[in-house]
């Protein structure tokens, strides 16, 4: 691993264990929504705000000269090349309701390629790490997506907008997919779901609506334990839509999803 890889890692690491402790510990009883973004049922915290506060300012303490893009407005361009991508907690919804499936995603990337990610879910008492070229780990022990099963025996992750009019596109391409496959999840964060499917617990996931925090970790963590990723066949992963897979059910998979039209509204 290179020096700043190392760095980029053990940076990344203090920085998501320093918010998951502040948002687990912290979560006040009468937690409410401060705001709303794209519709009425996409919110924002408090703690969502404090959190993104708390990472930033650890950042420009540690790495001064990086550029950081972030959900909730942190975004500055920084002169060393290297971009820092924050979710300060994926699983707002969760995190709102006292729901354990919620995270905080972190991903360096140097020049557009993503170097180094993490995704730490204190909930879960879980931190999944990947480095590019180095593997995933989850709490420090290496981990690899499941033998790929045939389509009818996938479980399949996946999630819906905040806007009404993509939800129902959303929720007929799920219910022609659901017949075809061994059931779907849908858990709530979009970081979790890409872990879920690097450590095994999903055979694929896929969703259409994704911002870069949302999956800018998540899919070097499933990409480093053995899936592929994208988007539609031939093109990279992004807000469009987001497919990832192990190799042999990758392609059946993005396949089904482009005939349900699954990556437009
Ligand atoms: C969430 C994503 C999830 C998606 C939710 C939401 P947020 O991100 O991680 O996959 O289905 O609708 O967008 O808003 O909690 O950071």
């Amino acid at each position: 691993m290179t020096d700043l890889k190392a760095e980029l890692l053990r940076v990344a690491l203090e920085a998501a264990h320093r918010a998951g402790a502040f948002l687990r510990d912290g979560r006040p009883d009468d937690l409410g929504v401060a705001a709303t973004k794209s519709s009425a049922v996409d919110v924002v915290t408090e703690m969502d705000i404090a959190s993104e506060k708390l990472i930033t300012g650890f950042l420009a303490e540690h790495r001064p000269d990086d550029g950081v893009l972030g959900e909730e407005g942190a975004s500055f361009e920084g002169s060393s090349g290297i971009q820092w991508v924050v979710d300060p907690i994926d699983g707002t919804v969760n995190y709102l309701y006292g729901r354990p499936d919620w995270s905080v995603s972190i991903a360096a990337r140097k020049d557009g390629e993503t170097l180094v990610g993490v995704v730490h879910a204190p909930m879960r008492g879980e931190t999944c790490r990947a480095v590019l070229g180095e593997g995933t780990f989850l709490n420090d022990a290496p981990v690899r997506v499941r033998p790929a099963p045939s389509l009818d025996q996938a479980l399949v992750g996946t999630g819906f907008g905040y806007i009404t009019e993509r939800r129902v596109r959303q929720a007929e391409v799920a219910r022609q997919l659901i017949p075809r496959v061994r059931d779907i999840r849908r858990a709530g964060s979009a970081a979790i779901d890409l872990c879920d499917v690097a450590a095994g617990r999903l055979d694929a996931y896929y969703e259409r609506g994704l911002n870069p925090w949302d999956y800018a970790a998540g899919e070097l963590v499933a990409r480093e334990a053995g899936a592929l990723t994208g988007g539609r066949p031939g093109e990279a992963l992004s807000g469009e839509l987001a497919v990832a897979a192990p190799p042999a059910l990758f392609e059946t998979l993005q396949g089904l999803l482009e005939d349900l039209g699954a990556w437009h509204d």
